[in-house]
């Protein structure tokens, strides 16, 4: 499977390709609109979240609620474009155009794709970086993400994110009987937390963060339960499948780091208190007696968990702005203010969800090939079977 995206943050649309999605998968506008609508709320999210109320389009691949094989084509409107249809408009413009419709951008933002985008393209208005490596784009990356989450729940395979930290404050690690209730708790939580005493805290650090004209980043988790295991593969490093997730998880706009389980608490503690060790039950087969490898061996599911936690750097879009150079005089300037969310955090947990929940679903359809959501979901039932068994 693969998808490609297109569209410019203020432009009229942003819309996705997926290929390769299974036919039988039952899918419905509603059942994206719920993630869509899961990856705009958060406190700390700017005013555009106020504008934009996305929904998406099914322009193919889909007859009568069910995927045909053929490539889905989603669409989401930007309500923000009729705001923007003079200074993001397509044709050609006139000679004589003022630097008002252009708005144009030439005083680089530390730390955003700004400058290098440019120097890559040729870019003498940063505009035309910044509209497409906007995180709105994350909006159909979720739309995609959906379709992923909907055949794994097909498949019995669950998937739920939360925050950890935001802005140095750390949620402790409360223990949760099921996925459902860290679902259930954290959808309720404006910043996605599952633990009540840091979510007023975060919240708190957010708004004095915004007060200050700063931005702040933090931590999310994403868990995975029901993953068949000897899915991904040791024989190349192409195919190992824990890497496919980390690609993924730091392709996240502003996301630098990724760990599986104890992560890089590993550097610290001897094998003996890394490996998690092997039991086998007549009931579930082969299981690890702890999961501090977060669900993956040699670049291969365990049948375990998966546990994968990814670090956002603050947004680098700041109301007090660092300096920076302005690349038409080269002198030095305050960087442009560029209206921003201050965290965003909360959102980021629900596109690193999704983009994981793609990477897993992409793998099973590779690994198992099959065109058909029955076919696949047998293939996914004996290769339980046959783990258990082995
Ligand atoms: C973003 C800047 C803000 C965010 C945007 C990402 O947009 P605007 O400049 O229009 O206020 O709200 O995020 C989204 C629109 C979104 O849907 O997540 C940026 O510069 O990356």
């Amino acid at each position: 499977m693969r998808y490609l995206t297109a569209g410019e943050s203020h432009g009229p649309q942003l819309t996705t390709i997926i290929e390769g999605l299974p036919a039988g998968v039952p899918l419905t506008e509603e059942d994206i609109n719920t993630e869509l609508a899961r990856r705009q709320k958060g406190y700390g999210r700017g005013r555009r979240m106020q504008i934009e109320k996305d929904a998406v389009q099914i322009m193919g691949g889909i007859r009568h609620g069910y995927t045909l094989g053929s490539p889905v084509a989603l669409v989401v409107e930007n309500k923000d474009w009729t705001h923007w249809t003079k200074i993001m408009g397509q044709a050609p413009l006139d000679s004589e155009a003022s630097e008002d419709v252009k708005r144009k951008i030439t005083r680089a933002r530390p730390g955003h794709a700004d400058l290098n985008g440019a120097l890559k393209y040729g870019h003498r208005d940063m505009r035309n970086v910044l509209e497409r490596s906007s995180a709105r784009e994350t909006t159909v990356r979720v739309a995609a993400g959906a379709a992923a989450k909907k055949l794994l729940s097909l498949l019995g395979i669950e998937i739920a994110c939360h925050v950890l930290e935001i802005g140095g404050v750390q949620a402790e690690k409360l223990p949760y009987t099921s996925l459902a209730e860290l679902k259930e708790k954290t959808e309720a939580s404006p910043v996605r937390c599952f633990d009540s005493n840091a979510e007023q805290k975060m919240m708190d650090a957010i708004d004095q963060a915004k007060k200050n004209g700063d931005s702040i980043g933090g931590i999310v988790e994403v868990i995975v339960e029901g993953m068949p295991a000897g899915v991904g593969s040791y024989v190349h490093y192409d195919r190992k499948l824990d890497s496919k997730l980390a690609g993924a998880m730091v392709s996240i706009n502003a996301f630098k780091g990724v760990e599986f389980g104890i992560g890089f608490e590993a550097a610290r503690k001897p094998g003996s208190e890394v490996h998690d060790e092997i039991g086998w039950d007549p009931e579930k087969g082969y299981y690890r007696k702890s999961n501090r490898l977060g669900g993956f061996e040699g670049g291969m599911t365990t049948g375990m968990p998966i546990v994968v936690r990814g670090v956002m750097k603050p947004i680098p879009t700041l109301y007090k702005p660092l300096q920076s150079v302005d690349i038409e005089t080269k002198e030095a300037f305050a960087a442009s203010i560029e209206r921003s969310d201050s965290c965003a955090v909360p959102a980021a947990a629900v596109v690193a969800e999704s983009v994981i929940a793609w990477e897993l679903a992409a793998a099973i359809v590779d690994q198992f090939s099959a065109d058909r959501l029955d076919s696949l979901q047998m293939a996914i039932d004996e290769q339980r079977r046959y783990a258990r068994e082995f």
